[in-house]
């Protein structure tokens, strides 16, 4: 096995995500309890600090850390190792946003920031909260600025070439990432700050909720973009066979770059003051995001398909036995896509301007993004895991130990199926989410809407449970993968990082042309925002104060 130079950075980045992983589930299973009615919290602990930390650790910190660690292994991998400046910015990167983390982290045990991982105003923080989200961002766009530059110096070197699948795909990602991040720049700088530290009385709510969602819809694109990146390049390698299309994939990829961003306001859908006109195109355009996503479970089909019958499966479903089931490293995936089924259809529920009535602040929207970013995305990581860290440690990735991970995906299915049902169906039932309160099984009017076996607290509750073990279960491989595991002498193939051979012939050059794709994201963006924008600059009601839970 070729060690990589930046082995060290990667698995730092994967021992952060971990731990917030393990403190992040922690906070869920409570959760699930106090919903239930189940527990009651000691005098210094509150639902919102948990809910808190339980998002803020899970869907930023566990995910972010990851996704560099993935990224950075695979630029290593197929760009070469990091000339020693871009290795320095990565590493800078690293501990910026380990700094940010710890100091977020902080206030929100101290119960100085139970604001939720969307900090709406005016719910108000410590300021110091806000400073440790700014610097989260600044860590990861030195990360992503040392990405860049590795690919940069890799152009230079190989002129008028297609760069590989996975370096394309990272460089979409960080572009997706970097103008998404300017929205909760710019608030966070120039609005929760001053007014967290007391230089400005009020704060304008609807224009902060607005650049937040301008930031927040891509966030969850920038979850599931790595994720598709081992959609992609990783899965059929392990399947056994190359890319469908390397320029579907590619271009799939650009789609989400301009159509990612300026479909923030299907979040603020019932909000006064973004008059529905853009509110509509808005829903436009999040219908125009779905095209990748549907393009990319084509793509996938056909991975399948080709790989299957190529081993000798043949009529309507024989190549579907022929997929390799006891490979944990494809059925982890598998499992996750199959999730992203109905968590797809869920956003396209979601995203349709009246039903969104139906949903908004119920358990449904609880229940969707458990089956998106908690289940596709969250299971793509842990089976990137099971080869990613092995690859790194040269630690076996032994045959027990690949029981376990398949119980682990297992139970973090079932788990996950009885919880976010339960949430789907407490959501079109009525129950709200972000509160504590939950006491409606004890009211007799609401009584058998409550009772069913899955519209229930407690059936979610159960799932939470199962979903914690899974976990810990998860953790439990991840520390041996990583610490204690034997030595690979000569690493097979469960330890190898798998990247899929992806034919260019065919693919046209304007695809790697990445101003162009940029201009025209700033295009839509400014089309979508510019002037609802700047209505709410204009014509907002005086600013509110803070308030503190
Ligand atoms: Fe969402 C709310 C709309 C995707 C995450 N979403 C949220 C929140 C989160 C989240 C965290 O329009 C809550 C935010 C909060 O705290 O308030 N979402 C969408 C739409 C999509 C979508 C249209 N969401 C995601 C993804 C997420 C995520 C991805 C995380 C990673 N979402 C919404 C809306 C709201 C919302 C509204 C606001 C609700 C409200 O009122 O508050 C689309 O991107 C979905 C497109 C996806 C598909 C599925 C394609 C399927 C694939 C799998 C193929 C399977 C295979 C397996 C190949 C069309 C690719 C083979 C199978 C065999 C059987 C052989
Ligand atoms: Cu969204």
């Amino acid at each position: 096995m070729k060690v990589i130079q930046e082995r060290k950075l990667v698995l730092w980045n994967i021992n952060v995500a971990y731990i917030a992983f393990i403190i992040g589930t922690f906070c869920g299973l409570l959760q699930v309890f106090i919903r239930n009615d189940a527990l009651e919290l000691p005098k210094w602990l509150d639902y919102y600090q948990i809910l808190t930390a339980h998002g803020v650790l899970l869907a930023l910190i566990y995910t972010t850390f990851f996704i560099f660690a993935f990224l950075i292994a695979g630029m290593s991998k197929t760009l070469g190792s990091f000339g020693t400046k871009v290795h320095l910015f990565a590493w800078l990167g690293f501990i910026v946003t380990l700094i940010g983390t710890i100091l977020a982290t902080i206030m929100i045990i101290s119960g100085k920031a139970s604001v939720l991982y969307t900090f709406y105003a005016p719910l108000k923080a410590s300021g110091w909260y806000y400073i440790g989200l700014a610097l989260v961002i600044v860590g990861t766009w030195l990360s992503s600025f040392a990405l860049i530059g590795h690919y940069i110096a890799w152009k230079k070197r190989n002129k008028g070439q297609f760069s590989p699948l996975f370096a394309f795909m990272t460089i979409s990602t960080l572009i997706l990432w970097i103008i998404a991040c300017l929205g909760v720049v710019v608030s966070v700088l120039f609005l929760y700050i001053p007014w967290a530290f007391g230089w400005v009385d009020t704060i304008n709510v609807e224009l902060s909720r607005s650049l937040f969602w301008y930031f927040g819809h891509p966030l969850v694109y920038f979850w599931l973009l790595p994720a598709y990146i081992a959609w992609y390049v990783v899965v059929p390698k392990i399947i056994g066979t190359k890319v469908f299309s390397d320029a579907l994939a590619r271009f799939s990829f650009v789609l989400f770059i301009l159509f990612s961003i300026p479909v923030g306001f299907h979040h603020q859908l019932t909000e006064p003051g973004i008059s529905s006109f853009w509110k509509f195109l808005q829903v436009v355009l999040t219908f125009m995001v779905i095209v990748p996503s549907l393009m990319t479970a084509f793509s996938m089909f056909a991975t399948f398909e080709i790989s299957g019958r190529r081993k000798g499966g043949i009529g309507l479903v024989g190549w579907f036995i022929k997929l390799p089931w006891n490979d944990v490293r494809f059925t982890s995936i598998f499992l996750a896509m199959l999730f992203f089924i109905p968590g797809g259809a869920g956003g396209i529920i979601n995203a349709s301007f009246q039903l969104n009535e139906l949903v908004h602040n119920t358990m449904w929207v609880v229940g969707h993004f458990h089956i998106t970013v908690g289940t596709p995305v969250a299971m793509t990581f842990m089976g990137i895991s099971f080869w990613l860290i092995p690859y790194l440690s040269g630690r076996k990735f032994t045959k027990s130990l690949q029981k376990l991970a398949f119980i682990q995906i297992i139970t973090w299915s079932i788990g996950m199926l009885l919880m976010s049902t339960a949430q789907h169906i407490l959501g079109l039932l009525g129950a709200p989410r972000r509160t504590a309160f939950a006491g409606y099984n004890s009211h007799p009017s609401a009584l058998e809407w409550f009772d069913g076996i899955l519209s229930n607290h407690v059936t979610m509750a159960v799932g939470g449970t199962i979903l914690f073990l899974s976990a810990m279960l998860l953790v439990y491989i991840v520390a041996n993968l990583m610490f204690f595991a034997p030595k690979a002498n000569v690493p097979t193939e469960a330890e190898e990082f798998p990247v899929a051979d992806s034919d260019t012939t065919h693919t046209p050059k304007f695809l790697e042309n990445w101003w162009l794709w940029i201009g025209l994201a700033v295009a839509l963006i400014g089309m979508a925002y510019a002037i609802p924008l700047s209505d709410m600059i204009q014509h907002s009601p005086p600013g509110s104060r803070g308030f503190i839970t």
